[in-house]
């Protein structure tokens, strides 16, 4: 089968177009990955070319080994991957020490992957050691997440109490939390160790004064994740710009809505203020 007729790929693609409508990737912004399944790499193969160079990842991500990845390309626009996606995305393959990767389709117009490939690839390996399910890491550039960055605390707690008072929903798709990582360098490894260090506790990490990576089994998932942290957030921009809060959610509230819908609730978001 083609690549482009692959239900991961139309997945893939959907959701960079979704993104790119939601504001989220002015210019070159953002990045996404995909861990296909053994399945979908056999439905493809007659479509992929293994002749290209090896290159080196820039860290090291064992427990991938071999594994194929389709992921965005290094100064694409997203608004352009529904147009063309063969010239904006690509499948990478890894070697078997997960140490250097080889563009096995697209990217037919020249180009690397993603500037945030080892960020995107310590993400999935981190998510795939505590469930093999994780597929999909997505980076954007959310307009009023990143605003928040510049008067909120660059604290894990308190970037998830003040997100889970804005949307009942929120404690429910995001019980686990959110993990933030101060200003650092993009695009290395030290900003990627950072990353999946928080990804071994949360599902979603802000980069302060920059974006946002969130991590799902598959696109439905984390794009609703990142639709909802982000649309949160706009609450919270909202609120503070008319004032501040007069009344909200309590922490008593927030247990009995984690009784009642199943979910556990750290006690540590759940501090009096
Ligand atoms: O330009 O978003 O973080 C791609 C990025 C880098
Ligand atoms: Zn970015």
């Amino acid at each position: 089968m083609a690549v482009l007729d692959a239900e991961f790929a139309q997945g893939f693609i959907r959701l960079c177009n979704d993104g790119w409508e939601q504001g989220w990737h002015e210019r070159n912004g953002g990045n996404l990955s995909y861990r296909m399944k053994a399945e979908e790499v056999e439905e493809v193969r007659s479509d992929l070319k293994f002749d290209a160079a090896w290159q080196p990842i820039g860290t090291s991500v064992p427990a991938l080994a071999g594994e194929f990845f389709m992921v965005t390309g290094s100064g694409k626009y997203f608004r352009n991957v529904i147009l063309d996606p063969e010239a904006n995305t690509c499948i990478i393959e890894l070697d078997d020490k997960g140490e250097n990767f080889r563009i096995v389709w697209g990217l037919v117009k020249g180009g690397r992957p993603t500037s945030e490939l080892p960020s995107h690839l310590m993400n999935l390996e981190v998510k795939k050691k505590i469930n093999p399910d994780y597929r999909v890491v997505y980076h954007a550039h959310t307009t009023n997440t990143i605003a928040l960055t510049f008067v909120l605390p660059l604290k894990d707690e308190i970037f998830t109490r003040e997100l889970w008072e804005m949307a009942t929903e929120c404690p429910v798709v995001f019980p686990d939390g959110i993990g933030v990582v101060h200003w650092m360098v993009p695009g290395g490894r030290d900003i990627a160790v950072a990353t999946s260090d928080l990804m071994k506790k949360y599902d979603v990490a802000i980069w302060a004064h920059h974006g946002m990576f969130c991590a799902g089994t598959d696109f439905d998932m984390t794009f609703g994740l990142m639709h909802t942290v982000e649309k949160s957030a706009e609450i919270l921009v909202k609120v503070l710009s008319m004032g501040g809060k007069k009344q909200t959610i309590q922490p008593d509230e927030f247990r009995h809505l984690a009784k009642d819908f199943g979910v556990t609730l750290p006690e540590k978001f759940l501090y009096e203020k």
